[in-house]
């Protein structure tokens, strides 16, 4: 193999590792790029994201998201007087030909009460459920990524956690 040769194999290996999961196709929905972000080592919360197309001519809607954690609820980020909270969104319509994103800022599913290995860890996957009004149920697995971005998003679970102070 060549010089030239080698460093392709190699470019070509990391743009694959990197991937660019496959689209999950559930109904008229595609649900595309989900992760979650790797938690700290104390943290009780994490997040995941993905983004959902709606295909189809019919509106759809995200009614709610189940998982084997404590508790997980999908969430919006608000703003409000210069601060970033978080609160339950409800359910979130998905338009006709539309998308939603789930992304850091914005919705996003939360896992709470996280203790000891149920933490997040770059290289897992967090599996989650989504239920949606049309398209029924899917189970994706959410690829733990390394925290990018210094946003604080995820930084106001604290003061909705206090008072959980179960320890590890
Ligand atoms: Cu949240």
């Amino acid at each position: 193999m060549t010089c030239k040769s080698l460093a392709l194999a190699a470019a070509f290996t990391l743009t694959a590792g990197f991937s660019l999961a496959e689209d999950i196709t559930v109904g008229t929905l595609v649900l595309k790029d989900p992760y979650a972000f790797e938690t700290a080592k104390t943290a009780r919360a994490g997040g995941a994201f993905v983004r959902i197309v709606n295909t189809g001519s019919d509106p759809d809607r995200l009614l709610d998201v189940r998982a084997d954690y404590p508790k997980v609820q999908v969430h919006e980020t608000i703003e409000k007087d210069g601060i970033a909270r978080m609160q339950p969104a409800g359910e979130i319509d998905i338009p006709a030909g539309g998308m939603i994103e789930l992304k850091p800022g914005g919705y996003h599913i939360m896992f709470m009460g996280l203790k000891g290995a149920q933490r997040f860890s770059v290289g897992e996957t967090v599996e989650a459920t989504l239920v949606f009004e049309q398209a029924g149920e899917v189970t994706i697995d959410f690829p733990v990524r390394k925290r990018t971005g210094g946003k604080a998003d995820m930084g106001q679970m604290g003061t909705m956690e206090q008072g959980n102070n179960a320890s590890n």
